[in-house]
């Protein structure tokens, strides 16, 4: 029997029996909620109801394992194309006091409206509403391209805020110049002004927003209990990386590179370069990393700590155990999901959305279909 046929099976089976099972553990699948459209990004706002985004630009709210029809107002309007919209939703470190949120998405320019940009909003949750709408982010310079946006946001535990920022995909070698939005990671305060402890305040030719750079198209960024900061990003074929950030350091891409471009060619000869940053792992073949949480929950008290990786490609999620600086072991036996986030603190360790994007563009049909069929979340147990 192939490979590929006992890869098959396990699947099969595991759609079947809803149960699955890791090295050490055997859990549960659940699904939570069904019918949602290219959902994006999944946040806890407590124990039993949480916020999804919708790409397509609708922010939705599941309560108790219900879909609310309706999604949360207030949303603002949003450039759905290619890989752009309604991207990432993060509570504000004091939520459960101030209702504040953050949202991610693209939208076209303002005064070019045939260009885009990134946009990162802050708003308050209201009922079923979001108000008080405060832009604190928009990438400079506008792109024409919908393509690798980043898009990631997650908090340090000084209270400010980290965003990703992708390469735009035709503007690569703009990763390496400190002029620019392109391929960075930048760190704000919540209410958009730049916190004067950034790595390059102090350089007149660099934007002082900008926290590291030489990146890609950053979609996972998770800040562990100890304060270390973790990226993973889309890498061209056979270069997609992990990598452990530190503020000022440069990542390297393009100019060294593990991947090739998906047409064949070469994109750098070289793979490292004095100062410039090696990933802690890169794989090849590339397995398209989307979401990534650490794990802290009760259930799985031999997994605390670990990465939780959802890949797109072959599309289930990678177990990540970290010693110092490097990988001690992946196991990749979760399957069928792609995104991944966590609950705050309750029995449920894990739940995930995703979507899988075609090449050409679909219509709204088949669309739907994906939203359907592939786009559930997840609850496990054991
Ligand atoms: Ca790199």
């Amino acid at each position: 029997m192939t490979l590929i046929n006992v890869r098959m099976i396990c699947v099969a089976l595991l759609f079947c029996s809803e149960f699955a099972t890791s090295n050490d553990e055997a859990f549960e699948i659940e699904t939570l909620a069904d019918g949602l459209d290219y959902p994006w990004a999944v946040t806890f706002i407590s124990d039993n109801e949480m916020l999804v985004t919708e790409l397509s630009g609708n922010l939705r709210r599941v309560s108790n394992g219900i879909l609310n029809p309706t999604p949360i107002a207030g949303v603002p309007e949003v450039l759905f194309a290619g890989q752009g919209g309604l991207s990432e939703v993060t509570l504000d470190p004091s939520f459960a006091d101030n209702g504040l949120l953050y949202l991610s998405f693209s939208a076209p320019a303002v005064d070019q409206p045939k260009l885009n940009q990134l946009n990162v909003i802050q708003a308050r949750l209201e009922g079923n509403r979001l108000v008080d709408h405060k832009t604190i982010f928009k990438s400079d310079p506008p792109r024409k391209t919908a393509a690798h946006y980043g898009a990631r946001l997650a908090f340090l535990d000084d209270g400010t805020l980290l965003i990703t920022s992708g390469d735009g995909f035709n503007y690569r070698e703009q990763a390496q110049a400190l002029d620019n939005h392109f391929g960075k990671i930048l760190r704000l305060n919540t209410d958009g002004s730049i916190p004067q402890d950034n790595p390059f305040t102090k350089n007149p030719d660099a934007l002082p927003e900008i926290w590291s750079y030489g990146h890609r198209n950053l979609q996972g960024l998770v800040v562990a209990d100890d304060g270390t900061v973790y990226e993973h990003e889309h890498g061209p074929q056979g270069g997609d990386e992990l990598n452990r950030v530190l503020p000022g350091k440069n990542y390297g891409w393009p100019a060294i590179t593990y991947g090739v471009d998906y047409s064949g060619a070469m994109i750098s000869p070289f793979t490292e370069q004095p100062g410039m940053e090696q990933p802690i792992k890169y794989w090849d073949p590339s397995i398209a990393p989307s979401g990534m949480i650490m794990y802290r929950g009760d259930m799985f008290p031999q997994w605390q700590g670990n990465l939780l990786i959802s890949a797109l490609v072959p599309g289930d999620v990678r177990r990540l155990e970290i010693q110092g600086n490097k990988i001690i072991m992946e196991e990749n036996s979760v399957h069928s999901v792609w995104q991944t986030s966590q609950c705050c603190g309750c029995s449920r360790w894990q739940f995930n959305t995703g979507y899988r994007r075609r090449r050409r563009q679909v219509d709204k049909s088949e669309r739907q279909e994906v939203g359907t069929v592939r786009a559930s979340l997840r609850h496990c147990c054991n």
